[in-house]
Formats: C-alpha cells, structure tokens, sequence
C-alpha cells in the first residue's frame, strides 16, 4: 500500500480535543456535548465525532499515495492526490451520523450491541474534493449507470486499518453504483473539511463522503475502489 500504512498499536494516535466525551479509547469513539452541535451550524472539526475501528492510520510520504480502481470495469487505474486534485472541486455541506447514535438510549428500551453513544455521533461538515462520478469517467464509466459493461452494480471503498470486526482486515463499504454515478448525489472523494486539509482522525488524505446514509459508507483513508457485483459483505 503505498504512501498510506496502518499502525499495528495505538502508539501514534493524532491530538484530539479534551472535551470530547470518550466511549472507547482503542479504538477511539468519541462525542461532542450535545451544546457544540447546537452552537454553530457547521461542527467545528476539534467537536465533529471520531469513530473509528482500529488504530489510525499513517502517511508517511504524500508523493507516494494512490488510490486504484479496479474490479468489473475495463480500463484499471491509480490516482495520485495530483489526479484528484486537478479534477473540478466541489463544496458539499453534509451531515454524517453513525448508525450507532443514541444507541445508550436504545439499550435502556432493549439491549443493543456497539459503542454506546449518547447523542451526539453526528455533525455538519463542508467537505471539499472531487466527485466521485468524476473520478468514475476516467475509468469508462458514464454518469448514471446502474450496471458495467462487465456487470459490476456495486462500488467498494477499501482502507488499510485493521478492524477487530473484521478479524484484522481492512475496513471497507460499499454503495450502489447508480447512486456513485449520480453527479446530484455528490458522493465525493473528499480531501477538505470546513475549508482545511482534512485530518488523521477524519481520513487523511483522502476520504469517502455519502451523503443521506449511514456514515458507515463514508470510508476514511481510501486505499482501493472496487467495482463489484453483489454489495459488499463485510460486517
Ligand atoms: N476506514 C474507515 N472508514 C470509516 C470508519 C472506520 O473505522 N474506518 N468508520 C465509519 C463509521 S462507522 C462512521 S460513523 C464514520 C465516522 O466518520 P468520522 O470519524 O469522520 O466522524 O466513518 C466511517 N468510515
Ligand atoms: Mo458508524
């Protein structure tokens, strides 16, 4: 995987702000209090939520980075940051929500399995990068499309960090292919949140943004993007 690693402990974990309420140290899941969502309408990104599923992952060497997409598609390809950035940027302002929120509450009702969050793993970001329908055409696929030439419906966003979940493989998502070609859907490849250069915990260099789904979708530290046949498996 070049340019992009994932630490095998949490050793090298970046800063994060003192008052955000901790739900799990390894991996890190932290909240915001409920007053700083409510206090601006963009979440400032010390306060946006962090959740992640193994330690954070590490790029030592930018020129180095590339994301490839392959799969049921017949040109293969890798991106350099260089190829995404000289794509047309895009603002998005977004909200990204764990699937997860307010599952302390749920648990009160009926017992819920995952990190116990209280209410606040959601916020608003302006996210800035490429789209994702953009980035698609470089490889032969037209805006809009439902199904490759070779049959490929799914996209599959691959990371490099190692998730318990998954007995230590990479974590991964995917969406459907009509919603990845869609320009109105604004599935971007983002490398900007509120206007700066993204950060460790929020994906740098380079990360997934779905909007109207499970944050779950909106894969952090892209590595791969596989077009697939059957929606993606993983846990
Ligand atoms: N590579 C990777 N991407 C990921 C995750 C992860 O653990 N690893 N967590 C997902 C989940 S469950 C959510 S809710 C969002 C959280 O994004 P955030 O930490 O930027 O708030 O990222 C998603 N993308
Ligand atoms: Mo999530």
């Amino acid at each position: 995987m070049p340019g992009l690693t994932a630490p095998s402990d949490y050793a090298e974990e970046p800063p994060r702000h003192p008052a955000l309420r901790i739900n799990s140290k390894e991996p890190f899941n932290a909240e915001p209090h409920r007053s700083a969502l409510v206090s601006s309408y963009i979440t400032p990104v010390d306060f946006f939520y962090k959740r992640n599923h193994g330690p954070i992952p590490k790029v030592d060497d930018i020129s180095r980075y590339s994301v490839s997409i392959s799969g049921l598609v017949n040109k293969h390809i890798q991106l350099s940051m260089d190829d995404i950035r000289m794509l047309p940027k895009y603002n998005v302002t977004a909200t990204l929500q764990c699937a997860g929120n307010k599952r302390t509450a749920m648990s009160k009702v009926r017992k819920v399995r995952g990190v116990g969050w209280d209410v606040s793993a959601l916020g608003n970001a302006t996210w800035g990068g490429a789209k994702l329908s953009d980035v698609l055409e470089l490889v032969g696929i037209h805006k809009l499309s439902s199904v490759t030439s070779l049959g490929g419906k799914h996209v599959e966003f691959v990371s490099v960090d190692r998730c318990k979940e998954e007995k230590g493989g990479p974590y991964k998502a995917s969406i459907p292919l009509k919603q990845a070609t869609d320009p109105d859907a604004d599935v971007l490849l983002a490398y900007e949140m509120n206007g700066e250069t993204i950060n460790r915990d929020h994906g740098y260099p380079l990360r997934v943004v779905v909007p109207g789904v499970i944050g779950a979708r909106s894969v952090k530290w892209l590595d791969s993007i596989n077009i697939i046949k059957e929606e993606c498996q993983v846990y």
